[in-house]
């Protein structure tokens, strides 16, 4: 288990203009360098794997892929792929997304028993005239092009799973605190082997520019915990849980993806970085407009968005305090809290 406490952490300044922080990524006569950038600090080592082809020349678009298979691979990440919290029927259904520079596009929604649902993005951009695929129909194509079936839903999600079916109360902004309140009280917490606490928002949503200056994007989750069957959220559909515009930037965003579908999160921030925004203030400007669109309804949830622009320059923002993310360049890796409302 990664000990954020490791990481330099830096808080995530938002004004209109350059930070240094904001600055960091750039080189000093604005050639191109590469960045990924990651929700949530664990994801430094999704970071690390996708630096590895981004140090060596390789397309954004393949270190996102390589990315995020990382933590779809952990079953120490409760928020995606194998290990991934259940919906309340107990089963794990995983959303994803991948966009490149061209504006190429491929999405996956509620897919079960595959343990790399971003490569299946990948393959229906590719190897298909759609961009999306759901359900039985993701899977069978999935089958089709060799991938195998797997149990996602580990022991311990599986426990934590009938812990709260005695209840059932969905409630995005309860559902973690009443869990983590109850494993604290269980006799032996361990048995979890999970970080404590448990969180409900360890959704990746990667963005990475290449040596050559091009953008790409990948989002992957299991989705909110305890969703109805079926659920769809934010981060498989691109637009809301990522946007890639390869003239201007990229944006992802994790939380409560109700909140992001309603107003086009990430294509939001990819046009306020437009407008001329830093990345740090358009995702804030996007955080506000909830807000103001929501106001009582959205308190006590946690929304975050993060942006990286053309220049290579980075910025998040959230609902909710604790939003962190995580930047890998050829100066190192470093973890960043984002500010919030
Ligand atoms: C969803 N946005 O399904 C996702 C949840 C999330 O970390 O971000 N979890 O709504």
């Amino acid at each position: 288990m990664l000990n954020r406490r490791k990481f330099l952490k830096f808080s995530a300044l938002t004004a209109p203009f350059l930070t240094a922080q904001e600055a960091l990524s750039m080189s000093e006569k604005g050639n191109v360098k590469a960045i990924v950038i990651s929700t949530w600090a664990p994801n430094v080592k999704a970071n690390a794997e996708a630096w590895k082809i981004l140090k060596s020349g390789g397309r954004a678009l393949d270190a996102v892929e390589a990315g995020v298979k990382i933590p779809e691979a952990d079953p120490n990440d409760n928020s995606v792929g194998y290990g991934g919290l259940p919906d309340r029927d107990g089963k794990v259904t995983l959303d994803a997304c991948i966009m490149d520079e061209f504006g190429n596009i491929g999405a996956v929604m509620a897919l079960e028993n595959i343990m790399h649902p971003i490569s299946v993005a990948r393959l229906v951009m590719e190897k298909t005239p759609h961009v999306q695929l759901v359900g039985k129909g993701a899977l069978d194509f999935a089958l089709t092009h060799g991938f195998k079936e797997t149990n996602l839903l580990i022991p311990e999600s599986e426990k934590i799973w009938r812990d709260w079916l005695k209840t059932s109360k969905y409630d995005p902004n309860k559902t973690m605190e009443e869990i983590n309140k109850r494993m604290s009280n269980d006799k032996n917490p361990q048995s979890y082997n999970w970080p404590t606490p448990i969180l409900n928002h360890d959704t990746i949503g990667m963005l990475a520019m290449d040596v050559n200056g091009n953008l790409s994007g990948a989002c992957t989750t299991s989705g909110m915990a305890f969703k109805m069957h079926g659920r769809v959220g934010d981060s498989p559909i691109i637009g809301a849980g990522l946007f890639v515009d390869n003239e201007i930037g990229a944006a992802t965003s994790t939380g409560v993806g109700e909140e992001v579908v309603r107003m086009c999160g990430s294509h939001t921030v990819v046009e306020l970085m437009r407008q001329g925004y830093s990345p740090g203030l358009a995702c804030k400007k996007a955080v506000e407009r909830i807000v103001k669109l929501r106001g009582e309804k959205v308190k006590g949830l946690q929304i975050g968005f993060l942006a990286l622009n053309k220049k290579g320059q980075h910025g998040g923002y959230a609902l909710e305090k604790g939003f962190n993310y995580a930047v890998q360049t050829n100066m190192g890796s470093k973890v960043y809290d984002a500010k919030s409302v």
